[in-house]
């Protein structure tokens, strides 16, 4: 009942506001509307997330790829893909494993020496300081191979992996404490912490579970191995964790299934996991101090060392009093914290019910040392009915918790039913439910876990899409769905496919907390963030030879590769550094050769190493693989691969065709001309930057270095080409003139456009009648003969009003009927003179009206074109 009223509602809203908008629009919104079908609440939902060319995203979501081994970035509203990051994976586009330094990245994940190339990726964790994100650094753990990944937020690239030495499996991980100084990951299967073989029957004796608490500086953004430690649980297959904050600072929270202990046997018999793990009607909440233990690990009579990593055996921490154990419904998925760290919500799974903890009940019973009893292992239990806050019927299957700005108010995922349930955990009581579609395993609010929710918006992470979209064989996307939060009742607004993988947790944080920076410092690499040894910059190019080794000091800018001729032995080991000389925002260049299985991405700044043995004859193309101007295609080079045991018969010279030295010194004279002209644009525009104070505007300032950039590499191009004419060699005195007026054209792109960008700073305010009429001038076509401040094809409009007696009026009369005007004297001798008849575009009034609007403008401004 109260949901149709609450969509009856918003569709009346609907009604006023499309009736708001002005006829012309309404009529075509009508239109678009009936030919999509498209009710007018769905026009709002529509309204509700588009983004207009060039407007960005309020938040910025990390979602894990789940089976991809990647992370995926997306922007919410609007819920546009911004990236896939490479971290168990490689990922060939960023060069991410096919260059030498990612490689080394992604080599630290190797397992027992064995090299792993995929991962399955579950909870993504911001770091935080006082429980709130800080925007630096991204955890991610690997489920299928218990490792944790560490992402830079200055570059969004993976740069540290560290397996975990004695689990097995995990999935409790990744969480941050509340100030960073630990990542929380939990294993799931419990199996032995050793590498050795223990057989199942000493399952409860040899087979154990575990808590590991990863040391991190959160200002260089690195797990620290060597300061960190593994708490041991109980062989209880331990699932997700959350970190305490506020008054719980210092404590842990994991949840268990399977405290049955149970093994299976399908084979031999026996009852499957399924039925075994599900027995009891209650399983273990793991409470623990981690501040304490921490500081136990440091004493190395409480820790033993397995595979060179410290454990705090479950008797230290019990004697130490920091290891408790709360009876949990049966199988439950998440513990979630609330903002305050006072209350924890335990979730389901097999019951229906969300179970809140209070962590002051917790505390008064640790304190008093008030047990229930102690489980096989000594580990004391607290009274669960004592330590409970409260519990609440929610529905089928609760998995996963997100938190509201508003106090008590929480978001719960349900599996089985398919929705989102809003409630109130302090009052118990259900407010709201939404249906998803299908399958809901976690959900993501907008900073929904941190001590600091934004409330706004939550995404269903479904786990089946279904019949949500087009058929695309039986292996179906994944169905995020974004459901908007900010009224009373929530309403799902627009949903997204996901083809990566199954996404299993998400987190979103202000896209205002995000600062990336746009390039490198030069030469460096971007894995350490420290100098790349290889850096080499403009004019440092060069193969050095020793042995079998041949290693190469490259460059990269537009549009060529420093060198362009490789030559080496079959067999030498072969070691290219390449960096990429631009500082101009989003000129990547990439660097592959044919044949060898290598691939580098070079963002403006970034010197990488591609290292290969160069095993195979012949002649191998390589080359940019990024569009990265208009002479890309040219931007290659050959690597030839020579046999050093082989003869090569040299093949007959071809005589070829060459110019006459007069022909040659024509050509060279035209090329200078050409260049010079070209270089008086140049200073035209320089001369209008500089009168025009572009130092004042940022923006243009950006744009005026990187066209100088460009521009100050010319004297030493001249230089080589007065020396090839001075030594006779016309032809290439030539190529080197070219190479100028490469360089003019790319200085002329970029100051061109710092300097419209300047003329838009600077002319005055356009009004909405004149922003519109510069739109119909354009779309109209009147640009295609009339260019502003410029004869052209047409004459230049630039005071065109002032031409006539009644100006707006004659020009307005001349827009909309041309061909009455043919005879008049002044528009014949237009004709005459460019050979062209002004026609007829068929402007209307309104359009007519603007356009007049616009050429005023024009005239205001007339200095600045
Ligand atoms: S888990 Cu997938 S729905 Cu791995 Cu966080 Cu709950
Ligand atoms: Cu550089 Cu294409």
């Amino acid at each position: 009942m109260k949901k149709s009223q609450s969509k009856f509602s918003s569709m009346l809203l609907g009604t006023a506001l499309v009736a708001s908008v002005a006829s012309g629009a309404t009529n075509e919104l009508s239109k678009v509307m009936k030919e999509r079908g498209l009710s007018e609440i769905d026009v709002i939902r529509a309204a509700k997330t588009y983004n207009p060319t060039g407007v960005k995203d309020e938040y910025v979501v990390f979602s894990s790829g789940g089976q991809s081994g990647q992370v995926i970035v997306y922007g919410v509203p609007s819920m546009r893909i911004l990236k896939y990051i490479g971290v168990f994976t490689p990922e060939p586009w960023q060069g991410y494993g096919f260059d030498k330094d990612s490689l080394e990245v992604l080599r630290q994940g190797n397992i027992r020496g064995r090299e792993i190339n995929w991962g399955d990726t579950h909870h993504p964790a911001l770091s935080e300081i006082d429980g709130k994100y800080d925007g630096k650094w991204l955890a991610i753990n690997d489920k299928a191979n218990p490792r944790i990944a560490i992402i830079d937020l200055a570059d969004f690239e993976t740069k540290q992996i560290v397996p975990n030495p004695v689990f097995k499996s995990d999935h409790g991980g990744a969480f941050f404490t509340p100030n960073s100084e630990y990542i929380i990951e939990a294993s799931q299967y419990a199996a032995p912490f050793d590498n050795n073989y223990h057989p199942i029957e000493e399952y409860k004796e040899t087979y154990r579970g575990g808590v590991t608490m990863w040391k991190f500086d959160n200002k260089i953004g690195r797990i620290m191995p060597d300061d960190s430690f593994t708490i041991e649980f109980p062989p209880y297959h331990q699932d997700l964790s959350d970190a305490g904050k506020g008054i719980s600072y210092g404590w842990g929270f994991t949840n268990s299934f399977n405290t049955e202990m149970y093994t299976g046997g399908i084979e031999v018999g026996m009852p499957p996991n399924e039925a075994g793990m599900s027995r009891n009607d209650t399983d273990f909440l793991h409470v623990y101090n981690w501040e304490k233990l921490a500081k136990l690990a440091e004493n190395p009579k409480n820790v033993k060392i397995i595979n060179n990593h410290k454990v705090v055996p479950m008797d230290i921490a019990v004697k130490n009093n920091a290891l408790f154990l709360i009876p949990e419904p049966k199988s439950p998925h998440g513990v979630d914290v609330d903002p305050t760290g006072q209350y924890l919500i335990v979730c389901g799974k097999l019951d229906t019910h969300a179970s809140v903890y209070d962590f002051k009940k917790i505390k008064k019973l640790i304190d008093n040392k008030e047990y229930a009893g102690k489980d096989p292992y000594g580990i004391p239990i607290l009274d669960m009915k004592k330590s409970l806050h409260g519990q609440l019927e929610l529905g089928l299957g609760p998995l996963h918790n997100q938190y509201s700005p508003v106090d008590g108010e929480v978001y719960t995922s349900l599996y089985v039913d398919s929705q989102v349930v809003k409630w109130n955990f302090k009052d118990l009581k259900v407010i709201d439910k939404e249906n998803v579609h299908y399958n809901i395993g976690h959900l993501a609010g907008m900073e929904g876990k941190s001590a600091d929710p934004q409330g706004d918006y939550i995404i269903a992470l479904n786990k089946l899409a279904i019949d949500r979209f087009q058929n695309v064989g039986p292996l179906h996307p994944q169905n995020h769905q974004l459901i908007d939060i900010k009224g009373k009742t929530m309403d799902l607004l627009v949903d997204m496919p996901l083809p990566l993988g199954e996404p299993h947790q998400a987190v979103a944080i202000r896209a205002s907390k995000l600062h990336p920076h746009v390039r490198y410092k030069m030469g460096t690499n971007s894995k350490t963030g420290k100098i790349h040894k290889g850096k080499t910059l403009a004019g440092e190019e060069r193969i050095e030879r020793d042995g079998k080794n041949v290693t190469v000091y490259a460059t990269l800018v537009r549009s060529h590769i420093n060198p362009e001729r490789i030559t080496v032995n079959k067999g030498d080991k072969v070691t290219i550094h390449m960096t990429n000389l631009e500082r101009a925002q989003d000129e990547t260049h990439g660097f592959t050769i044919d044949n060898y299985d290598i691939h580098g991405s070079l963002e403006p700044g970034e010197t990488t190493t591609l290292e290969f043995t160069a095993d195979v004859e012949g002649v191998f193309p390589y080359y940019c693989t990024e569009f990265c101007s208009a002479l890309h295609l040219e931007m290659m080079g050959y690597m030839m691969v020579k046999d050093p045991d082989k003869k090569y018969v040299s093949a007959q010279k071809l005589k070829m065709k060459t110019m006459s030295p007069e022909e040659l010194k024509a050509e060279y004279d035209k090329t200078v001309a050409v260049n010079n002209a070209t270089d008086a644009v140049i200073q035209s525009v320089v001369k209008f930057l500089k009168d025009n104070k572009f130092q004042d505007h940022k923006v243009v300032a950006n744009l005026v270095t990187d066209a100088l950039d460009q521009y100050n590499k010319i004297p030493e191009q001249k230089k080589k080409a007065d020396e090839a004419l001075k030594a006779g060699d016309t032809e290439k005195a030539i190529l080197f003139e070219n190479m100028i007026w490469q360089l003019m054209v790319k200085t002329a792109d970029v100051g061109i456009r710092a300097k419209d960008t300047l003329v838009r700073k600077i002319s005055t305010k356009q009004s909405a009648a004149a922003a519109r009429g510069e739109v119909a001038f354009a779309e109209g076509g009147c640009n295609g003969c009339h260019v502003i401040g410029k004869v052209s094809s047409g004459p230049d409009l630039t005071g065109v009003l002032q031409r006539h007696e009644n100006g707006e009026q004659w020009v307005s009369n001349f827009i909309l009927d041309p061909e009455s005007m043919y005879d008049d004297p002044y528009v014949k001798g237009m004709i005459d003179y460019f050979n062209l008849k002004m026609p007829n575009q068929h402007m209307s009034e309104e359009e007519t009206k603007d356009i007049i609007e616009y050429l005023k403008w024009i005239e205001e401004n007339a200095n600045l074109f």
